[in-house]
């Protein structure tokens, strides 16, 4: 462990009530692509534009609804990893203790909750449910590839993936729970997040500005490192199990 590391268990241990964001770089140990990795990210094949946004799913919703079918097929190869398992086990032990635990994630791949985590604020929805774009009929779709895109709903109407687009507003209990438990706690954490999309990076933001103990785990700057109480730089598989096991003591 290094000493940021330490001094961040430290206080981790002490800590009353604690908030997490997670991002993309959380689940790249798990064999998913992040959006902004340079030569590996979706954005580097992609632009954002054809494909995250309402627009672009009006224009093609065939491409789009493939794509997002294919990201959904490519989740469920994939398991959790160690940083995922960690912050499981570490809510697992606050909680225990009569303290509070909140994991907020942009992440769609559900792969905390596959890892345990409970209670988990899905800011930008999930792959794994698809939605009715003419009766709102949302359902869980855990199977095969669909085959046909864009899939078709019973009532006739196109269905869409429940994740939130570039330009659509995240679902309000979500990041009002969300600005909430920022609010409430005594000790953020923002894993493996580039923190540029919003309003998901204001969040880091409001934490920084209750001036509540900050660890940031990722490996390089990002926009708010400079402001931060530990930027810890490295791969959250590898640095959450650390001061996880140094707070929990196993
Ligand atoms: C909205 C679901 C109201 C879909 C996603 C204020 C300022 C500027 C712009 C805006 C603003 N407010 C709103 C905007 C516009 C926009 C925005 O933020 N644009 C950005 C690009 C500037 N926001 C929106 O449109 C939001 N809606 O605001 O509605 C409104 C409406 C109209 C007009 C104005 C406002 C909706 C945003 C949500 C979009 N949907 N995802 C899908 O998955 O396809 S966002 C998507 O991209 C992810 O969910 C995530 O949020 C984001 C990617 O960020 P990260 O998760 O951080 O991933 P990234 O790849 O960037 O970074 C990961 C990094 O991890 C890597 O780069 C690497 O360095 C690192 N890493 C790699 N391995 C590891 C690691 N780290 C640790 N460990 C490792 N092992
Ligand atoms: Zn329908």
């Amino acid at each position: 462990m290094t000493s940021l590391e330490e001094r961040a268990a430290e206080r981790l241990r002490l800590a009353r009530s604690v908030a997490v964001l997670t991002g993309a770089g959380i689940s790249s140990e798990s064999g998913i692509p992040t959006f902004r990795d340079a030569m590996t990210g979706l954005w580097a094949q992609y632009n954002p534009a054809d494909l995250a946004t309402p627009e672009a799913f009006h224009r093609d919703p065939e491409r789009v609804s493939r794509w997002y079918d294919e990201r959904r097929c490519n989740v469920a190869r994939c398991r959790p990893n160690p940083g995922h398992i960690a912050l499981a086990r570490l809510q697992k032990f606050l909680v225990k203790q009569g303290k509070a635990f909140t994991l907020i994630t942009q992440n769609v791949d559900r792969l905390h909750q596959a890892a345990g985590s409970e209670g988990v604020i899905e800011l930008h929805g999930s792959l794994w449910v698809w939605r009715c774009m003419t009766c709102g009929k949302e359902t869980e779709e855990r199977g095969a590839a669909f085959g046909a895109y864009p899939p078709r709903c019973a009532c006739g109407g196109l269905r869409r993936p429940g994740v939130v687009w570039f330009g659509e507003n995240l679902p309000t209990k979500a990041i009002a729970a969300a600005e909430q438990a920022v609010a409430d706690r005594d000790y953020f954490m923002s894993i493996g997040t580039s923190s540029e999309v919003y309003p998901a990076a204001g969040l880091i933001e409001q934490a920084i500005r209750a001036d509540v103990d900050v660890l940031e785990v990722y490996p390089a700057d990002t926009p708010f490192s400079g402001r931060v109480t530990w930027a810890v730089r490295g791969r959250s598989g590898e640095v959450l199990p650390r001061i996880v096991a140094a707070v929990t003591g196993s």
